[in-house]
C-alpha cells in the first residue's frame, strides 16, 4: 500500500476519502473535526445526525467507523472515526488506535475508495504522544492484507513537527 506523509490542510486533499478526528456524538467539535464541518458545510452535520445511534450520544464508539458524504469538500467522502483519549497507555489505546485505522481502510474498500488521507488521530485534544501514534498507525496500515495494496494513503500532518515525527516513522523499516 503506497503511503506517503503530507504536510496540509486535511480539508484541502483532491483524494477519494477523508478521515476525521471525531467524537463519538459525530456532531463535530474542534480541530480537525471543526476544520471538516466548516469545509464540507451544514449539510455534513445533517447527515451526521442522521446516522443512528448504538447508545444515547453515541454514533460512532471508540475505534468504529461511520462514512457520509464530502458534500462541499474536494473529497467525495468523509470516514469519521473515534480515535481514544491517551490515558497514559494502559487502557487499550493502541489497540483502539490500531482498530480506528482497520475500520476506516474497511469502510473505503467497501465504497471504492482509491485514495485516502488520514489526520494524526488522538494527536490533539485526545491527547495521544505522537511518536507512539505514528507508529500504531504505520504498522497497523502495513499489516493490511493485499487486497488493500491499490490503495493510497495521505498521512496528513498540520504542521512540520508532526510530519518529521510521522516521517521518521516511516523511514523505519
Ligand atoms: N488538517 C490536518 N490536520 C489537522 C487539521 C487540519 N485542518 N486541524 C487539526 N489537525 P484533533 P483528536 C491536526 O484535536 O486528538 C475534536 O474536538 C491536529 O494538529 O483534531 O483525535 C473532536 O470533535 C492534530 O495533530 O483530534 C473530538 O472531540 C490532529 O489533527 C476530539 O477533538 C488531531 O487533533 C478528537 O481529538
Amino acid at each position: 500500500m503506497p503511503m506517503r506523509v503530507v504536510t496540509a490542510d486535511l480539508t484541502r486533499l483532491a483524494v477519494d476519502a477523508i478521515v476525521n478526528a471525531a467524537n463519538p456524538a459525530l456532531l463535530g467539535g474542534g480541530g480537525v473535526d471543526g476544520a471538516i464541518h466548516r469545509a464540507a458545510g451544514p449539510a455534513l452535520l445533517e447527515a451526521c445526525r442522521a446516522l443512528p445511534q448504538v447508545a444515547p450520544g453515541v454514533r460512532c464508539p471508540t475505534g468504529e467507523a461511520r462514512i457520509t458524504s464530502g458534500f462541499a469538500l474536494p473529497a467525495r467522502y468523509v470516514i469519521h472515526t473515534v480515535g481514544p483519549v491517551w490515558h497514559g497507555g494502559l487502557r487499550g489505546e493502541a489497540a483502539a488506535l490500531a482498530h480506528c485505522y482497520r475500520s476506516c481502510i474497511g469502510l473505503a474498500v467497501e465504497h471504492g475508495v482509491r485514495s485516502i488521507g488520514f489526520p494524526a488521530i488522538s494527536c490533539g485534544v485526545y491527547g495521544y504522544p505522537p511518536e507512539q501514534a505514528a507508529r500504531v498507525a504505520v504498522a497497523t496500515l502495513r499489516e493490511l492484507p493485499a487486497t488493500h495494496a491499490s490503495m493510497d494513503v495521505q498521512l496528513c500532518c498540520f504542521d512540520e513537527r508532526m510530519a518529521s515525527i510521522w516521517q521518521a516513522t516511516l523511514n523505519q523499516a
